[in-house]
């Protein structure tokens, strides 16, 4: 096995490891037919995770079935009813949440979502109850109040309407009101998408602690939450790599930090919920990146970091082994962010590695150059 094959093996091995301490999280979605519940998990989850298949049926009556992609796992209800049939949803639903309390926080149900489709403009009795029912569950509820109509920012009126009717109820949802939501805009109604955002942040809001690392992977909407845990991961990485510079280490060696940095890719591979199909596309670029920088092919790269003067005495020092590392962490978070927005998606839902190992590389130069005119400043002022 070469190094490349190697670092390509230890890059997946962390990825793993990652993968298993996030988790996943795992959200129950109810309302009736056609209310857009399918377009609303597209639409903040991602297009893979659409429920297309049947799922696998979690209770013995097979009406609850799980969908898993990834970080994320779909609870919903097949051949049921609210109304008619909310006693034996809640009565199903209610055996597999006390199944999954003995199993790990990834088996269990964090999160409910209840739709109600605004044009319907009416809200029943019996939903009222089978929110109500949820909640006695210990689920917590976010009501989403879908295909909202707007015009100019403002919502239509009859939705308006509805939204307060339901917040009348006093019912034990998030915020106690709907959130009001367009999960697909519509060119011919010149409807535009909103309220995605909101539904998110009420849905953070509600998921236990220890579901969030999984929400935040699995969610396709909120790239800012995202590069906000990849920076903490840079932060702890790029002072381990400043520890092990800490002697200037001969540029030749720069190598050494090398396996630092492809554990920070990993991990922010993990966070930014990059699915176990793609990971290995991306441990082939990541390590023929980071193996090139630090064979020392980007000598040019190192000179933008401040110690360019230790370079120049043929070793790199603490600072610029920190600094390196964190312009491949930023470089690599930034690739990270267009793969989950569906960019250099190739034939056959490969990823085009060449496209992404030319965005890492021109990144990393950037970064590079960021960060190094920042640590001058800060060494100036
Ligand atoms: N433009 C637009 N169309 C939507 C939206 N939500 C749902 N639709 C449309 O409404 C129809 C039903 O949406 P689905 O997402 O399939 O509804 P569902 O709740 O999953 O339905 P079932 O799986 O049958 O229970 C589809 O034709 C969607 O394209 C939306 O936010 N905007
Ligand atoms: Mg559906």
């Amino acid at each position: 096995m070469s190094t490349e094959e190697e670092s390509q093996r230890d890059f997946l091995e962390k990825y793993q490891e990652e993968a298993e301490k996030i988790g996943r999280f795992n959200l129950a979605i109810f309302g009736k037919t056609g209310t857009g519940k399918s377009t609303l998990i597209n639409a903040v989850f991602g297009e893979e995770v659409a429920p297309t298949g049947i799922g696998e049926p979690v209770t013995q009556s097979n009406h609850l079935y799980l969908h898993r992609a990834g970080f994320f796992g779909l609870i919903d209800t097949r051949g049921l009813e609210i109304g008619t049939g909310t006693d034996q949803i809640i009565a199903e639903l209610g055996r597999y949440l006390a199944d999954m309390r003995t199993k790990p926080l990834a088996e269990q149900v964090h999160v409910a979502w209840y739709c109600v489709r605004a044009s319907d403009r009416r809200f029943e009795d019996t939903e009222a109850e089978f929110v109500r029912r949820l909640h006695s569950l210990d689920l917590p509820v976010v009501l989403v109040l879908t295909q909202v109509a707007s015009r100019d920012g403002q919502f239509h009126e009859d939705a308006l309407a509805l939204a307060d009717h339901i917040a009348s109820l006093d019912l034990p949802i998030d915020g106690g009101r709907p959130i009001m939501v367009m999960a697909k805009s519509d060119e011919f109604t010149s409807q535009v998408e909103h309220g995605l955002g909101e539904l998110l942040d009420a849905t953070f809001r509600v998921a236990p602690e220890g579901a969030q690392a999984a929400l935040i992977a699995s969610q396709q909407i909120d790239l800012a939450r995202k590069w906000k845990s990849a920076q903490v991961a840079i932060g702890v990485a790029s002072s381990g790599a400043g520890l092990i510079g800490a002697t200037p280490i001969p540029i030749a060696d720069a190598a050494l930090i090398v396996p630092t940095q492809l554990a920070l890719m990993a991990r922010i591979s993990a966070i930014y919920g990059i699915p176990k199909e793609t990971a290995g596309m991306s441990a082939i670029v990541a390590t023929s990146v980071a193996t090139a920088a630090g064979r020392g092919a980007v000598t040019g790269l190192l000179k933008l970091i401040p110690g360019a003067g230790s370079i120049i005495g043929g070793a790199i020092s603490a600072t610029t082994a920190a600094a390196f590392t964190a312009a491949m962490g930023y470089a690599w978070a930034t690739v990270c962010g267009q793969i989950s927005q569906g960019k250099f998606a190739g034939v056959n839902g490969a990823l085009d590695a060449k496209a992404m190992k030319k965005v890492f590389e021109s990144e990393l130069l950037a970064w590079a150059k960021k960060l190094g005119k920042k640590k001058k400043a800060d060494a100036s002022g």
